[in-house]
């Protein structure tokens, strides 16, 4: 009882005080566990299980993630390794991003181009890999400069869905901006003042990560919900 209580509380302490949280697609294993750090690469410390159960159907072009988040902005990466077991994610999702605030944090269609332009390197596309197994890993690097590791591992396929807006959605005062060379001139200024982010066909950065809530049309939006 006092040992339960004890590990509810640290865990809560874990959560309150700092870190980040993968809540889909499900995360490999609760990285706040005793034995486990967020701060070590590549996965927290937390290995892979062969439990299918614990390995999210998510689409072949790019999935829904989403994250509890605990500090006020954090650098954020998405890095797909594609296998089981894999060692190396080498296939960057999500790179040059702000996330701001805490709360929870969604990306409804997580790094579509990136994704598709990362298989094509590997002489694969979007049926081929249907399927196949894979691993997320999402870094989040925080005001110290160490970064935080969590893992989460899926099987692509190419009827799974993007998680419904009421289930991918962000928390007041969460979002996100991509970081861009300072003085660079926005390619697209056409950003609206609310969260209502229609679907970009531009092909930069800022376009594949669609994130929810916050306007992503184009490299140079800014504004936003911070
Ligand atoms: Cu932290």
């Amino acid at each position: 009882m006092l040992f339960n209580s004890f590990i509810a509380g640290a865990s809560l302490l874990g959560l309150a005080s700092a870190h980040f949280q993968v809540e889909y697609p499900y995360w490999r294993g609760d990285s706040f566990a005793p034995g486990r750090s967020q701060w070590n690469f590549p996965c927290a410390g937390v290995n892979e299980t062969t439990d299918i159960s614990n390995r999210t159907q998510w689409p072949a072009t790019g999935g829904s993630i989403r994250l509890h988040v605990s500090h006020p902005w954090a650098l954020t990466y998405v890095n797909l390794g594609i296998g089981t077991n894999v060692s190396s994610f080498n296939i960057s999702l999500v790179t040059q991003f702000n996330q701001t605030g805490n709360g929870t944090f969604c990306l409804k269609e997580t790094g579509k181009a990136a994704l598709a332009a990362g298989l094509a390197k590997a002489g694969l596309d979007a049926k081929s890999i249907d399927g196949m197994q894979a691993s997320l890993q999402i870094i989040q690097i925080a005001s110290t400069g160490a970064s935080l590791f969590n893992c989460a591992d899926i099987t692509f396929n190419s009827s799974a869905t993007l998680l419904p807006d009421n289930q991918c959605s962000n928390s007041t005062n969460v979002g996100g901006v991509p970081i861009v060379n300072a003085g660079s001139t926005p390619t697209n200024s056409s950003a609206t003042p609310t969260g209502s982010a229609k679907p970009s066909s531009s092909t930069g950065a800022a376009a594949m990560l669609k994130p929810v809530g916050v306007m992503a049309l184009g490299l140079g939006f800014a504004v936003g919900m911070m």
